[in-house]
């Protein structure tokens, strides 16, 4: 069994208060308490304040680009679906510069657990508007606030009949815990948007901001009924929900894929002559 003592990575550098920090311990504490090893998950992450997450744990990592979380959690899963992968991301990192990918992967349901730290803003280049910025807000790009409506991470993924999806705060780690262990245990795409407080550059959705507005999900709420989850993802401003808003249980993409469906790709022989073949091609 492991403790939280395995997981411990580099020292964070995000800034004192920043709410990296609240994910983070969440995460270590839901991975213990799941009985899972360091060993057995891989984190795959984009650029950003959240990019650096995996930086912040011991486990098995891959910092790939701008954006490309998905796209290289979807190979890894291809690759080797006996994998626990993991993709964390920044609301820029995975709604602006990765919004395709996002799609994408929830309309395939390949079997990744999708963390994103939704701090409103982007992070690590210091205060530009993201996605999910609030119309209106000032930053330092946008002078006379944020001329485009928020995107909505929660009703795009409704949309896309998105096989788990959740919203939780990370002001709230014993909420969120309870979250990421169930996105972990759930079988298919899932998606957890973590609303996070930037302290440094979002003073607008500060913690008390949130804590005045947040509710957690009545416990007779049926996340199965996809009508109500539309609804949920309606509500933000005055109420926002917390917890789990919409679940299926749709075929996930590896099982659909006759070649790896019974045998992962990695057990797979490999007969390296057809591989000389090709290269002869070209050579
Ligand atoms: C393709 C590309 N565009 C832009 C950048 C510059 N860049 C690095 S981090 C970042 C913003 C990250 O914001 P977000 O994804 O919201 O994560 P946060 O830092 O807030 O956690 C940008 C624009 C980059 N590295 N690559
Ligand atoms: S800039 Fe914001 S997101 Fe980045 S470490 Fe500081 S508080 Fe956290």
């Amino acid at each position: 069994m492991s403790v939280l003592e395995d997981y411990k990575g580099q020292i964070p550098a995000w800034c004192p208060g920043c709410g990296n920090f609240g994910i983070l311990k969440a995460f270590k504490e839901a991975m213990v308490e799941l009985g899972l090893e360091p060993h057995q998950f891989t984190i795959v992450s984009g650029i950003g304040q959240a990019g650096k997450f995996p930086h912040y744990l011991k486990c098995n990592t891959f910092n790939g680009l701008h954006g490309r979380t998905l796209p290289v959690a979807t190979g890894m899963r291809l690759a080797n679906h006996e994998m626990l992968v993991i993709a964390v991301a920044g609301d820029g990192d995975c709604y602006g510069e990765g919004g395709n990918h996002f799609i994408h992967a929830m309309r395939r349901n390949i079997n990744v657990k999708l963390f994103v730290h939704d701090n409103q803003i982007y992070g690590l280049t210091k205060g530009q508007a993201s996605p999910t910025s609030l119309e209106g807000m000032i930053t330092k790009n946008q002078p006379f606030g944020v001329f485009s409506e928020q995107l909505n991470p929660i009703a795009i993924a409704v949309a896309n009949d998105c096989s788990f999806i959740a919203r939780s705060f990370a002001g709230d780690t014993l909420h969120l815990k309870e979250i990421i262990k169930e996105a972990i245990k759930h079988k298919g795409f899932s998606l957890v948007d973590i609303l996070q407080p930037c302290v440094t550059f979002n003073k607008i959705n500060t913690y008390e901001w949130y804590n005045q507005r947040i509710y957690k999900i009545e416990p007779e709420y049926n996340p199965e009924n996809r009508i109500e989850a539309f609804k949920k993802a309606l509500e933000w401003g005055e109420h926002i929900p917390i917890g789990i808003i919409y679940k299926n249980r749709r075929p996930i993409l590896e099982e659909r894929i006759p070649i790896i469906k019974d045998n992962p790709l990695v057990k797979q022989p490999v007969d390296l002559s057809v591989l000389d073949n090709i290269m002869k091609e070209f050579f």
